[in-house]
């Protein structure tokens, strides 16, 4: 399989497939387009007719949009248990993933995902507020419920992880307060060895996008 991904210093789209087939130990080759230049789309659409990664091939299947990659992924390989296994739980799982999915637009336009950074003196806007708190509602509500058997929001690793893990990038980077159930999680996924691979590759980019950054408000 191969999984066309952008700058793994911005692109939370890309990590989300990414992390999910890390953490299964399933191999995949990765092809890593720069986002955000004049010859970008028509790179991308090389690989996937949507023109936006990610976007996973696997011989003559293409599977693009982030959660149609995760769910191809959760399909083909049944064994490794990524959607929780109780019923209940499993629908949960899904309907906050496509919540995470279609939403969160007061997040992710006013906290811009960066995966180095971290910001001083950032105040969270009026517009980003609620997204927080209903994703405090949802990893602490996941957690109470379902996470007896490991860290993860149902337990253990699931696709819910992988939709939710570049969320805790964006805390990270914009210095947002979390309570203790929240402030856990979140530690569990940025000390993932995943993670860890990821935000060293990051580190290593040299290529800026203008947009995606707040120099000002950098220590
Ligand atoms: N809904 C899509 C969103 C994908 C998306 O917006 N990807 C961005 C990068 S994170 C992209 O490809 N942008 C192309 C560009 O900026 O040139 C998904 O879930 O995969």
């Amino acid at each position: 399989m191969k999984l066309i991904i952008g700058n793994k210093r911005y692109s939370s789209w890309s990590l989300r497939p990414w992390l999910l087939l890390k953490q299964a130990g399933i191999p995949f080759r990765e092809k890593l387009v720069w986002i955000h230049l004049p010859g970008t789309v028509a790179e991308i659409r090389r690989y996937s007719p949507g023109g936006k990664v990610p976007a996973l091939i696997d011989g003559r299947v293409r599977v693009w949009e982030s959660l149609a990659i995760c769910e191809y992924v959760a399909e083909k390989y049944p064994h490794k248990g990524l959607w929780p296994k109780d019923p209940v739980a499993r629908a949960e799982a899904r309907s906050v993933c496509n919540e995470m999915h279609a939403g969160f637009q007061g997040l992710r336009s006013n906290l811009p995902c960066h995966f180095i950074n971290r910001y001083r003196g950032f105040r969270v806007p009026a517009e980003a507020r609620p997204d927080i708190e209903r994703i405090r509602e949802i990893w602490t509500g996941a957690r109470r419920r379902w996470g007896k058997g490991g860290p993860f929001l149902y337990g253990g690793f699931s696709v819910a992880d992988a939709m939710y893990a570049p969320v805790v990038f964006r805390y990270l980077a914009y210095g947002v307060k979390l309570d203790p159930v929240s402030a856990g999680y979140a530690r569990t996924i940025e000390t993932l060895p995943a993670m860890r691979e990821w935000l060293s590759q990051a580190a290593r980019e040299t290529r800026r996008i203008a947009a995606y950054e707040r120099p000002e408000l950098l220590p």
